[in-house]
Order: C-alpha cells, then structure tokens, then sequence
C-alpha cells in the first residue's frame, strides 16, 4: 500500500480537477456560502507559511461547510497592480508585468499544492485589461455621480515612494509601504468622496459579524464628533469665520481665537504692523508634521495677528492668533481657546500670558477638562455642561451665529498616484473642455508597455508620448491623458463582486447574480487592513447601491483575522529579514496534509505565533499511525474473525469517543478552533487502535467508526482522507458525502469513574451508573472495599460529594 506522500497530493489534485468536483454551479439549489480569502500581491517573494496559514485553514472550515450541504463558492486571484510589483521591478531591472505574471505562476502551483477547493475558473488578475478595465469604469460612475473629483490640496507624500497616499497609507507620520516620513505638498489629485458616507459607514458596523477591535478601529478612524459651529465677527471689519466646539458650555471662558496658519483668513485679517511676524510663523510651520502639531507635549508657538473678534454670547473682544496646534484640515480650522477647561489652550496661554477664566466648576485645579456646572455665564449660571450646550446652541441658532454641527476625522480618498503599475485614470483633459471622462466603449485605457517607469516624482505616463497624446472626445482637438495611475486599494475595493462573475465581458457584473451571491458570508485576512481595504470597500459597496447596481449594504457579513505567523527569530517575516519559510520543502518532505494539520495543529488561529518546526515530524508520525490504524481496521472489516453483533462495554466506550469527536469537530471548526479538532482527531486514532486489539469485535460497527473517521478527518487532511476513502471501498468523492452528526445518546456514559479521597487524599477508585443521586453516590463510596480499609472505626464526620468527580470523606 502506498504511504501518503506528495503522490497522493498529486494524484488527487489531478482527479479533482479532472472531475471538477468543486466547480461552483450557480443553478445548483442549496445554500451558498461565499468564502473569500484577501488575494496575495505577487511582489518578489513566493508564497511562505503566512500565506498557507491564511488559506489552508479556512480551507478546511469550507470543506466542512460543503460536507453540511453548503454550496461552497472559494474563489483565488491576485492584487497585482501596486507598489510592491513596481518596487521588485525597479530593483530588478524586470519590467513590472513580466515579474507579475512569472510570480501568478510560481504562486498558483504554490496554492494548487496546497489542494484547496479554489474555484480558478473565476480568477481575477487585477493587473489584467479584462479586469482594471471595470476598474476604470467603476471609477467613471464614480466620477458621473460626483463621487470622483479633482482638486488642488496638501497631501501626503513619500519621498521615497516617489507618490502620493491617501490619509489611510500613512502610519504614525511614516508611508504604509517603506517606512519613511511622510511630507506634504500642494497638488491638483483626484479624490473619492469617502465622506458622503462616513454617517452609514460608522452606523452599519453595529450589525456586522467582525472582530470587536477592527470595528472599534473604523469607529475612532471615521471619528464622529457632536458639537456646534459658532460665528466670530472681527472687529472693524465685514469678515467672520466659524470656529468648531465640541465644547459650546464654554464659549463664556473664551480669551482669545486661533487659526490655522494656513487659512486663507489669515492674510485678510493681519494688521500692517503683524504682517511680517505672521509671515515668518507661517514658514516656519510648513516644515511640522500634522502629527508633531498635534502633540500633546510639545511646546505650543504661535503669533498674534493684530486682529480681534467679538464673541457671540457677550460681546467681548478678544485677540485673533495664528498657533500650528489647529489644523486647517480638521473642523474649520479655527478654534475658540477656552483655556481654563483645555490642555492645549492653558498651555498656549500660560506661555503668552492670556486670562484663563473658569466657567466650568467641578474641580480644583485647571485646566479643569470635565463637564460640571456652569458658572461666569450669565443667564446658564447653574446649568450643568449638557443642558448648557443644547440651551447656548439654541441661543445662538436663534441669532444666527451659530448652530449645531457633526464633524467627522474620516477625509476624501485619495485615489491618484505618480507611478506606473496601476490602472490609468480614464479622464483626458482638454483646454478647452477641461476633464473629460473617456467614453465607455474606448475602455480599457491600457497601460503601455514601453515606459520609463524609474520614479522621479512625476508620472512615469506623462513621459510616454503615444500614451498621453490624445484628442478630444468632445471636441476633437488635441488633448491629453491623465497620467497618474489609481491608487491599488481601487482594485482591491470591488474585486469581491468580479469573482463570481468574472468572465463577463459585457459588463463589470451582473446585477442579479451579484445580489444572489452576495454579500461574501466569511471573509478571512490580516489585520492591517482595518482602514484602508475593509473601509473602501465598504464605501464602494454603498455607493454602487446607490447607482443601482448592488442590492446589499455591507459587502463583508462576517470577518476573521487570522494570526500572523512571524519568522523563527520572532519578527515578521519578510524577504529583507531572511526570515520567511517556504512552505515547498515540507510539502516535498512530508505532502500538503502534513504541512496543513501541522499549521493547524501548531498555531491558534487567530493568534499564530513565531515558525518552528519542531512538531511537524511528529505531526508526520501521526499521519503514518493513523494510516497503520486505519489499515489494520480494513484487514478486520474485510476479514471478520469473531464477529458480535451487540454494542457492548469496550464498542460503547468507542462510540462515545466517535461521537464526542463528531461534536466536538463540528462545533470548534465552526468557530475556526482548528488546533482542537486536530487534537480531537488524535483522541479518536488512540480509540480505534485500543479498540482494534481487543479480542472480540463488531466488523459492522467498526466499519461505520472508520467511515466516520475518514469524514471528521477529511477536511483537514483532504488528500489522506480522499485515499482512505478509496481504500475502503467507497465511491469518489468523500466530499461528496455528508457530514457526520453526533447521536447525543451515545454521550451519555453509562458509567462513570469517580475518585474517593479520605481527609483530601485520593484513596481509591469506584465506577458508578452516571444516573446516580447523590445519596446513591455517597453509599456506594462508602461500602467500597478500599474505603472500608481507611474508615472502619473512624468516625466519619462528613461525607461531600462532587458530582462526576468526587467524594471526599472526612474522618476523625
Ligand atoms: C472649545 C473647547 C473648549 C474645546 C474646551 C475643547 C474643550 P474633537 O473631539 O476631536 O472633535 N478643535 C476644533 N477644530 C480644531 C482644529 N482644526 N485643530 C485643532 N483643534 C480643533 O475635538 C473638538 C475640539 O477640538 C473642539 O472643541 C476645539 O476645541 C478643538 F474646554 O472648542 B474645543
Ligand atoms: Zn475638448
């Protein structure tokens, strides 16, 4: 008999997909289930043992899903636009598509190794013209609804990247990708307006099945906040500008007003004699980080403007300043300053001696930051901090210098980036038309071929003359092409609703199959990408239902994050490091179901953990013991020497353990619990092997033990399984059959073995009915003849008993 081996692997991959057992057939009734697993970048590294981690285990939770009837649609693509193609090509010399295809091929017999259910007739290859030209029409209805515009801003930029990112890409001040610091420049770039929906963004993740944490991660980075605009007249002037306040109960204690150097306010309102202090500053702060202005710590700096407003509640007029501690992005970019009830304030007042005034009484010292009761406030005297928001607010509405007002932290997406290997931006500009979309039927915009694609901080596509020259497709005259390309998270945030219907060449999809076959019902990925993927693609998700083509809300009704399986040494693994672990030579040395249970078996799965492999030879011998167990079971079955007929003591002790197995698989594997099946799986080989020496058996009821077996091993170890099953002589395919269900009769033990302990001190042992009442238990510990030995003329001062465990007797 053949030793499973790579062999078996092969052989069976090749037989499913000769067979196409898990071709996805849409006519099929039953009940869908859509399991999607983040596509990988094809960047210069081949598939490690992350990668497996991701896919292998959630394979196995599908399989178990088929084997209960589901309608399994597992679909497998590629994110091959991006950076990191582009960064491996620079590096190379390889031109980014050549490297990109080679690598989809190297990681597609990776992943065909692996033997996961993969439905590749639906594979997406996002760098494809057949897929980025939906890109581009995605972004054109985008762009018809309004949603895609353009405009000149201070973004981020990578210096090293040579491009652009959204607010989403930059981490603690430094680029998603490299690591390095992050500057501002003024550009014209396009933008998705991500914050039309901030509101249902922030509303609709109550009712979604992810993590606590992620959901609390889009929370805080969408960043609701509930306050009040209120208007400040400057003095001797027709200018007024609006300030935002979370904090209206204080607008009593302002001393003085701050904008943000970069409003254009600041210019107009500078008096003659502040101009060039005022100039100086705001050089000055053009080279601070948002993130250093927005330190607690550090030393707040600014200048006065020479200008004062009048503040809508009393009248009073107080000093306008320039500080870099408000941002001109945030709110309106101006700040009343109340500092006896703001850190930042009291600490910008303290240094250029302004009055702090209390208005807020609750604690001693200031700044006192809490809500309490009002006071120096006029006609609120004695409200507390929330009455005296509404009943301020409400004043001020009345007098039309102020209202209610939600501000949200979450900014536009910004979607274009000065790089080559992406999709290109279906607009041409025009002089005298200004942007014009290309028109549907010329789509895709393919990407050239020939370019100088080294980045120098200007679109590699403007210096490639057949791809940028164009005309008109309103005027007919000279034009050119957009040359920026769109930022990959573009791709990547509608890929979900291409996959099941991928070959369409008609339209980016069908709106009836879609809605059928969606929303993705388990979606498992990293962490990272809490607010970047996850966010835009539920914004794309919205905004196509709102043009008509989706029926669903949410994209992803249910999300796990797998844990991150790092390098020996402990760190991520990665190329740089030479710390990443190949998963090839382990499936050579001991085939994909080895690698597969051992990843399992070796990591929780939501934790993962640093790579050893220490356990997988032993996760070998497992394999082979379960092969010898089985095999000894068929030569039993086949061959029955004194065969019974009943089920008694040793076949109820093993049909307990089968279907403890059974409930036991069924419910951890749901909850992607893999290491306990596995452990479960090892319990049950230890059942069949003692059961197999004893001197009489049951050939029908071992039969149905081992069939059983092979089921609750089969999507773990799908090629062992899919053997075994053949061995046994039953028909292709196990994953064909039906999932085993546990009889909760046959977990209800009989007997039970309990510990007797006189004074806390085991002494001996008794098997009892498990139906026993306590008394019953107690009479039956007591007349034991072990006991008798301890207890007689002792007396027994106390009996306890702790039921299915223990009796404990305490003796004088
Ligand atoms: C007066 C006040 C008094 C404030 C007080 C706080 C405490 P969140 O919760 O993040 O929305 N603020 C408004 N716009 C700002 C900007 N562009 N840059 C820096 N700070 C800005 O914070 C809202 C509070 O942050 C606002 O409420 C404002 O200060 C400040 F005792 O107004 B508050
Ligand atoms: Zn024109």
């Amino acid at each position: 008999m053949a030793k499973y081996s790579t062999d078996i692997d092969k052989k069976w991959q090749r037989i499913w997909d000769e067979s196409k057992l898990y071709r996805f057939d849409k006519n099929k009734k039953g009940k869908k289930l859509y399991v999607l697993e983040m596509f990988s970048y094809p960047s210069g590294s081949k598939l490690h043992a992350g990668h497996w981690f991701n896919y292998a285990p959630v394979d196995s939770w599908a399989r178990v899903k088929r084997m209960q009837g589901y309608n399994v649609f597992q679909p497998m693509g590629f994110d091959a636009f991006g950076l990191p193609a582009e960064n491996f090509a620079i590096k190379t010399g390889i031109h980014p598509k050549d490297s990109t295809f080679k690598n989809i091929e190297t990681m597609e017999q990776q992943l065909k190794a692996m033997g996961a259910m993969f439905n590749w007739e639906n594979e997406v290859i996002t760098c494809k013209p057949d897929y980025y030209k939906w890109t581009q029409w995605l972004f054109l209805q985008l762009y018809k609804k309004g949603l895609a515009y353009r405009k000149k801003a201070p973004v981020n930029w990578c210096p090293s990247c040579n491009t652009v990112l959204a607010n989403e890409q930059v981490l603690d001040g430094c680029c998603e990708r490299c690591g390095t610091e992050v500057t501002k420049k003024n550009l014209t770039q396009w933008f998705l307006k991500i914050t039309d929906y901030a509101e249902e963004l922030l509303e609709k993740l109550d009712g979604l099945d992810w993590p606590e944490k992620t959901k609390a991660m889009q929370r805080h980075w969408i960043g609701k906040s509930t306050g009040a605009e209120v208007t400040f007249k400057i003095v001797n002037s027709d200018v007024s500008f609006n300030v935002f306040t979370t904090r209206a109960d204080t607008l009593f204690g302002v001393t003085y007003v701050v904008l943000a150097p970069e409003s254009p306010l600041v210019d107009k309102i500078t008096t003659k004699e502040y101009k060039e202090a005022v100039n100086a500053y705001k050089e000055q702060t053009k080279k601070q980080s948002d993130i250093e202005r927005q330190s607690i710590t550090r030393e707040k700096t600014g200048v006065f403007t020479g200008a004062y407003a009048v503040n809508p509640v009393n009248g009073r007029k107080v000093p306008v300043w320039v500080a870099d501690y408000v941002l001109s992005t945030y709110g309106t970019g101006a700040v009343m300053a109340v500092p006896a009830h703001d850190e930042r304030d009291f600490a910008f007042a303290s240094k250029y001696n302004l009055p702090i005034e209390r208005v807020i009484e609750g604690g001693e010292s200031l700044p006192y930051t809490e809500s309490g009761t009002m006071v120096n406030s006029h006609e609120f005297n004695g409200m507390n901090s929330e009455e005296g928001r509404k009943a301020i607010i409400e004043k001020l509405s009345k007098e039309n210098l102020g209202s209610k007002k939600v501000n949200y932290r979450l900014r536009d997406w910004l979607v274009s980036r000065q790089r080559y290997w992406g999709a290109p931006i279906p607009i041409i500009h025009c002089d005298k038309c200004g942007s014009v979309p290309v028109p549907e039927d010329q789509l895709p915009v393919k990407l050239p071929y020939n370019v100088e694609f080294a980045p120098d901080g200007k679109s590699p596509l403007a210096k490639c003359d057949e791809f940028i020259n164009t005309t008109c497709p309103v005027c007919g005259r000279p034009a050119k092409r957009d040359a920026d390309t769109l930022d990959t998270f573009v791709c990547s945030s509608w890929y979900y609703l291409r996959y099941p219907d991928s070959k369409n060449s008609g339209k980016a999809f069908d709106t009836d199959l879609i809605n059928e076959m969606l929303p993705v019902d388990k979606y498992v990925g990293g962490p990272e990408h809490a607010c970047m993927h996850l966010l835009y693609a539920r914004f794309i998700t919205k905004a196509l239902r709102d043009m008509g083509y989706l029926n669903f809300d949410e994209p992803f009704t249910s999300l796990t994050h797998q844990g991150l399986i790092l390098g020996p040494d402990g760190q991520k693994m990665s190329k740089s490091k030479g710390n990443t672990i190949s998963p090839d030579d382990y499936i050579k040395e001991f085939g994909a179901d080895v690698f597969r249970m051992y990843l399992m078996f070796g990591f929780d799965y939501t934790e993962g953990g640093a790579w050893s492999d220490d356990g997988i030879k032993s996760m070998g011998r497992f394999i082979d013991r379960v092969e010898r167990t089985l095999e000894s079971c068929r030569d039993y079955i086949n061959t029955p020497v004194n065969d019974k007929t009943t089920l008694d003591k040793t076949e109820k002790e093993l049909n307990y353990i089968r279907h403890f197995t059974i409930k036991s698989i069924t419910e951890d594997a749901d909850k992607m619990q893999f290491n306990t099946c596995i452990a479960r799986l090892m319990e049950y080989t230890n059942g069949l092997s003692k059961y197999i020496n004893e001197k009489t058996k049951n050939a029908s009821f071992l039969n149905e033990c081992l069939v059983d077996f092979i089921k609750l091993i089969s999507p773990f170890a799908p090629h062992f399984a899919e053997e075994q099953w053949e061995l046994l002589g039953m028909p292709f395919s196990i994953f064909n059959t039906k999932w085993p269900e546990f009889n909760p009769d046959a977990l209800i033990k009989d007997e039970i073995e309990i510990a007797i302990q006189i004074n806390g001190k085991v002494k001996g042992r008794i098997n009892i009915p498990s139906d026993f009442s306590e008394t019953a238990i107690k009479e039956a510990a007591l007349n034991s003849e072990d006991i008798k030995k301890h207890t007689e003329g002792k007396n027994i001062v106390k009996v306890i008993v702790i039921k299915g465990r223990l009796v404990n007797i305490v003796v004088k």
